[in-house]
């Protein structure tokens, strides 16, 4: 490409487009602002392509030189420019993380934390505990292992006695059990304090039955009152006032003749089905009506075991299942779901 005149002045302006082209492209995939200093000894130093083209602007025709070194001029002048736009970009980029595989807006909100809930059978014992305390109920936690003499002999379960049969003992020895129930615990209070006496126990029990109405754990609120001339009629009160605020106050609720072995007479407590509000439906099994409760006078024999002398004493006692009651109140129809932990079915609670 030299020709008598020397240089061609074609030549020198194909190569400065060329340049500028393949500088702008290069400049545009860089990525990193440590590039930067490569790119610009490589296309803008002395020693770069750039320069020696420049230095070449001699050879060329006297006639072509005025233009090409314009050229020249200019595109130095908007590579530096295009250089420096790009140097800001990635110095920018590397602060903020745009464009990185990291990203970090500081602008975008906090990750929401997600929070804990109480379990919905905690949730329940702690609304029955509530209302009953709201009657001027102690509360009182025992052991979940017991003696066989607190959880049978002291509530008139003797050995032998059939009712033991009911409660499917988990015997850990001879004299050992998993309580079945939380009364132990009122036998524990009835035996070291007087009357008057109003307490609630709540708590674990444990019964070897698996089903869906049937955990081998399950919760219960035992309470119990005793004074000078309690009657049946002090237990309706204190039941309706309880039923009125767990449910609702239009709630109706019914007395039907029951045994339990501690109590005489003794009762199962119906309230009007939450669902159908006694029409019936599958839920009260076309009754109208849903078991929440079971309750009765204590038994004089009772009052014997523990000192009390059923002629100046008389008492009420009741217990219910939390499990149930939560049942009921949510409309679920399977106990196991509270113990299989999937969050899907907690988190509604
Ligand atoms: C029930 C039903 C009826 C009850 C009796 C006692 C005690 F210890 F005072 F005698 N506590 N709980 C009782 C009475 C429990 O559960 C269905």
């Amino acid at each position: 490409m030299i020709g008598r005149r020397g240089l061609c002045g074609k030549f020198m302006e194909e190569e400065l487009l060329r340049l500028q082209k393949e500088a702008s492209n290069d400049l545009a995939a860089l990525k990193d602002p440590k590039e930067l200093e490569i790119f610009r000894v490589r296309y803008l130093g002395r020693k770069s392509e750039f320069t020696g083209l420049m230095r070449k602007l001699g050879q060329v025709a006297p006639e072509d030189r005025p233009r090409l070194g314009k050229l020249a001029n200019d595109i130095k002048e908007d590579l530096d420019n295009q250089f420096n736009i790009r140097k800001q970009e990635l110095e920018e980029a590397a602060l903020t993380g745009k464009g990185s595989k990291v990203s970090l807006d500081l602008s975008l909100p906090g990750r929401a934390y997600p929070f804990g809930k109480l379990h919905p059978v905690t949730q329940i014992m702690e609304e029955i505990c509530t209302i009953f305390e709201g009657m001027g109920f102690g509360v009182a936690e025992g052991p979940d292992v017991e003696t066989d003499f607190y959880n049978f002999e002291a509530l008139n379960i003797p050995k032998h006695h059939p009712a033991r049969d009911m409660h499917d003992t988990f015997y850990i020895n001879e004299s050992l059990l998993l309580r079945t129930h939380t009364s132990p615990m009122q036998a524990r209070i009835m035996e070291n304090r007087e009357p008057p006496l109003r307490m609630i126990a709540p708590g674990k029990v444990y019964r070897c039955d698996s089903d869906i109405t049937h955990t081998p754990m399950f919760h219960q609120v035992e309470g119990f009152l005793v004074d000078r001339k309690v009657s049946f009629a002090d237990l309706r009160g204190i039941l309706g006032v309880f039923i009125a605020r767990m449910f609702d106050d239009r709630t109706a609720m019914r007395a039907r003749p029951s045994f339990f072995p501690f109590t005489e007479p003794s009762a199962e407590i119906d309230i009007a089905c939450v669902i159908c509000r006694g029409k019936g439906c599958r839920v009260c099994k076309q009754t109208g009506w849903l078991e929440i409760l079971g309750a009765g006078m204590i038994d004089p024999e009772v009052f014997r075991q523990v000192g009390y002398d059923p002629e100046e004493f008389s008492g009420f006692a009741f217990g219910l299942g939390v499990e149930r009651i939560a049942m009921l109140k949510y409309g679920i129809n399977d106990i196991r779901l509270y113990y299989e932990n999937d969050l899907r079915f907690l988190s509604q609670f």
